[in-house]
């Protein structure tokens, strides 16, 4: 029987590596294990909601702070059905931000914890989040990131990214091939 796939979820503010940590990840899955593994970002600028986020990220258009929100949600949600497929084909999924981003950039704004995130729920949940923080200060900080509910989580792994890319991918690496084979024993989680 073909085992499922894992989520591997990246956050983390912007610049502090999380595409050339996907890539390196996607690629230290496929060639370690031979796995099919894709990686994926979010937004997906490439649907049509994703293409009013692309306008908006532009800077060609005012948005409403809900309507925004919701509309990142959404693109979310339209990926929902190929990611449970590519999951339970087997496939690995290594993503570039995903509801925490969501959570924490609306929340940001003043807009209730709570409001966010329950657009997320039901979501497929993602097996284990790395963090990826540029100073120790952010660490202790995340409380911005939408919130420290998410850390109690124990696939929580918070990352110090001030390091080589190497040194980052050699301890993602690790966490990764410690975990995988309990990992993949668990069912697909819903946030
Ligand atoms: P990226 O493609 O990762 O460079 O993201 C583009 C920008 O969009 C980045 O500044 C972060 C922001 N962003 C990503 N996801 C969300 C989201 O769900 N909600 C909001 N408000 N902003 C987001
Ligand atoms: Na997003
Ligand atoms: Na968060």
């Amino acid at each position: 029987m073909t085992k499922r796939g894992l989520f591997i979820l990246f956050e983390g503010a912007d610049r502090v590596g999380k595409s050339t940590q996907v890539q390196s990840l996607t690629n230290h899955i496929s060639n370690s294990r031979n796995l099919p593994t894709k990686s994926l970002r979010f937004p997906d600028r490439t649907t049509p909601i994703g293409q009013i986020l692309n306008q908006y990220l532009q800077n060609s258009t005012n948005m409403d702070d809900r309507a925004l929100h919701l509309l990142f949600s959404s693109n979310r949600w339209e990926a929902k059905d190929s990611i449970l497929e590519l999951l339970n084909s087997g496939t690995n999924i290594v993503v570039d931000r995903y509801s925490y981003s969501g959570v924490a950039y609306t929340a940001a704004k003043g807009i209730d914890v709570d409001w966010c995130y329950s657009c997320e729920s039901g979501l497929p949940e993602p097996d284990i989040v790395f963090y990826l923080s540029m100073s120790t200060e952010d660490a202790t900080k995340r409380g911005d990131y939408g919130g420290e509910r998410y850390e109690k989580r124990p696939s929580w792994k918070v990352i110090n990214a001030n390091r080589t890319v190497e040194e980052v991918s050699n301890e993602i690496n690790q966490i990764f091939d410690f975990e995988f084979e309990s990992l993949q024993k668990k069912p697909i989680g819903t946030l």
